[in-house]
């Protein structure tokens, strides 16, 4: 940890930039976050100093910390998110967009609209005393330099970003979720490329003024700058908006950079699942936030003979390698988790994961010094502190964590990591799942019949809202590839890019090396509003029926929406499951499809233009088959 303006490193740009942004938001202080250990420790402990941090018993859970934030800062908002794009259609209608100079006026106070030119002015971004949020935001706080690599060091897949942020909460987890400090500056060597990431909490220190446990600011930006790849975050704490290398960068930046380049920056996880005679597959699946990624990842299968391991759990980078097939790396290096609804019965590793080094935010505090959610026993203890910090008993009628509490932790601790997990060359992808909650309508698996036609499914995500992001839970939404909230383009056009990269392969002759698409559903619902599946390892079965596909060893039926499991063709023994169950699971009613088939034009339709011609041809065919 490097305190004061030396810099450790010789990149004359990214020197200037860091000179630029501490001269516009005035710190007291700058430290170059070197990853160390020492740091995290040295951090950790000015955390707890601050209150914002409250340790943990380390008997029960070492070196692990306890955050509530402000109650109003507890997921991401995407209203609040924009995508500065020169050309407002580049954004796309799911996006919300600002002309880019606009937006640096408000962060800089700096009309020019010229980015990183000072002109005739004092500095860059124009003069003090000009206006604009960054302008003094830090006063009285540390600027961190945190230098990230997305991805294993030295991959041809992964990229480098430095992030500069005013909160220590965001350096240390930065140390959990990515590859960060000395070892990127030395990647990055004297010009390397990086993506450019400044965030403030918006919370400055003005004149003997006392700091918060959680500062942030009431107003809050979350705004991207595709052409220039940069990301500017003001005034949020929460991971989401904060840790500017996860869904800032590794989707919205990096999906422009994939449209660029020809490869895929996607919401899903990547998962190894080895059958009990046979070779390794490797899956990659993508449901939106707070449907499930993470419990897939780290299934363990309830049928025996077969084993999970886990690659990622929440976003993937692939690309096609010179064989024709997808390789996938997960950018990341930890797991930013749903804490509520797991537990030892619904994600065992997931808790042998965070046995320690972990930090937890907005979940409810035990007397002995551990923590506690929903869902992580059956029974609650008897007595919490509840991540307002109010006393709380079973009998207090509000949920003792907040719905949107997570866990983050290292990804090397999860007890079945794929030893393959940082393998520069990433993974062959076999399998890429679509999937969202749906209570009805929706079979537990559907596979589609071609590249195209999952394109199509993807393209027609619909899922009920969670408590991932800010506003009303429950409401079904289209959540096209479960990238709603995450492209950093115009949605139409990342339909067309995948359309084109099956168009690609087909022309090389590699149509059967592409992955198959199929989609899923494990929230399936009753008339009594009961879950008809048993989900979380059961779902090792519906993976099982995929991988058979695969290899041709599995039966299928054709229905008008996609190949389903034959009858008898799921591996359903010992479930229990009552044929109507099973019906409601595994039949297509026409009926209904042709309600839900009736809704997609209009989903279509908002792309304009934009929506690949493909889409619509699946579109004609799926009524054609609807009859
Ligand atoms: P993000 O991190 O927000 O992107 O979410 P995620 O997709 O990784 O979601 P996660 O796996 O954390 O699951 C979110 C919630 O869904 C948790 O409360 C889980 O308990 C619940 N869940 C996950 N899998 C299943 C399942 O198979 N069945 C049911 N009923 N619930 C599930
Ligand atoms: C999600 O909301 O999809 C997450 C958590 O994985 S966050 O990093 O906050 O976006
Ligand atoms: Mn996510």
């Amino acid at each position: 940890m490097a305190r004061g303006i030396a810099a450790p490193t010789e990149h004359q740009e990214l020197i200037e930039w860091v000179g630029d942004i501490a001269e516009l938001t005035q710190p007291d202080e700058i430290v170059w976050c070197d990853g160390s250990e020492a740091e995290y420790h040295r951090l950790a402990e000015e955390l707890v100093a601050k209150g914002t941090f409250t340790r943990l018993d380390p008997t029960l859970r070492p070196n692990s910390y306890y955050a509530a934030s402000d109650p109003s800062d507890v997921a991401r908002v995407e209203d609040r998110t924009f995508i500065c794009s020169r050309r407002e259609a580049d954004a796309g209608p799911t996006n919300r967009w600002k002309d880019p100079a606009e937006m640096r006026a408000i962060f800089t106070g700096d009309s020019s609209g010229a980015a990183g030119t000072g002109g005739e002015k004092s500095g860059p971004f124009g003069r003090p005393g000009d206006g604009g949020l960054f302008r003094g935001s830090m006063r009285g706080r540390t600027m961190y330099v945190v230098p990230f690599c997305m991805g294993p060091l030295g991959s041809p897949l992964s990229a480098m970003g430095v992030e500069i942020t005013d909160s220590a909460y965001v350096a240390v987890s930065m140390r959990t979720m990515t590859r960060m400090g000395r070892a990127v500056l030395d990647q990055l060597g004297t010009d390397g490329a990086f993506v450019k990431a400044v965030h403030t909490l918006g919370a400055p220190l003005a004149d003997g003024r006392a700091d918060v446990p959680w500062p942030c600011n009431t107003t809050k930006y979350i705004s991207h700058f595709p052409e220039t790849r940069e990301i500017w975050s003001y005034g949020s704490g929460y991971g989401g908006n904060a840790l500017l290398g996860k869904k800032c960068y590794a989707l919205r930046i990096a999906s422009v950079m994939a449209r660029d380049e020809g490869w895929l920056a996607e919401h899903m996880l990547i998962l190894k699942l080895t059958p009990p005679r046979g070779e390794a597959r490797y899956v990659a699946a993508a449901f939106p936030s707070a449907c499930g990624k993470t419990n897939l990842a780290m299934l363990e299968p309830t049928i025996s003979g077969w084993s999970v391991e886990t690659v990622g759990d929440d976003i993937a980078w692939m690309r096609f390698g010179e064989d024709g097939r997808l390789y996938a790396i997960n950018p990341e290096a930890g797991f930013f988790g749903v804490a509520p609804g797991t537990g030892q019965h619904t994600n065992a590793n997931a808790m042998k994961t965070m046995y320690g080094n972990s930090v937890f935010t907005n979940v409810a505090l035990t007397d002995d010094g551990d923590v506690w959610w929903e869902g992580m026993t059956e029974q609650p203890p008897a007595h919490l502190t509840d991540w307002k910090g109010d006393d709380w008993t079973p009998d207090s009628g509000t949920p003792a964590a907040h719905p949107n509490a997570r866990f983050t932790v290292p990804a090397a601790q999860c007890p079945i990591i794929a030893p393959e997990w940082e393998d520069p060359r990433g993974v062959p992808i076999s399998a890429i799942l679509f999937g969202g909650r749906r209570a009805s309508a929706v079979p537990l698996v559907t596979e589609s019949f071609d590249w195209q036609h999952g394109v199509f499914l993807g393209a027609n995500i619909a899922s009920e809202k969670t408590a991932a992001a800010e506003g009303k839970v429950g409401e079904l939404r289209r959540d096209p590839f479960a990238m709603l909230p995450f492209c950093g383009y115009n949605m139409g056009d990342y339909f067309g890019h995948w359309v084109a990269l099956g168009k690609d392969a087909e022309r090389k002759g590699d149509r059967d090396k592409l992955p198959k698409i199929y989609y899923v559903n494990w929230f399936r619902k009753d008339a009594d509003g009961r879950f008809v599946w048993p989900g979380f390892g059961e779902n090792s079965r519906v993976l099982k029926w995929i991988v058979e596909r695969l290899s041709g060893d599995a039966a299928g039926v054709e229905t008008p929406i996609g190949v389903l499991p034959a009858q008898g063709a799921l591996d359903t023994d010992g479930l229990g499951l009552s044929p109507a169950d099973l019906d409601l699971l595994l039949t297509v009613d026409r009926e209904v499809w042709r309600e839900e088939a009736s809704l997609i034009p209009a989903h279509l339709e908002t792309y304009g233009d934009h929506t690949p011609p493909e889409l619509w041809a699946e579109y004609e065919a799926l009524v054609a088959r609807l009859g």
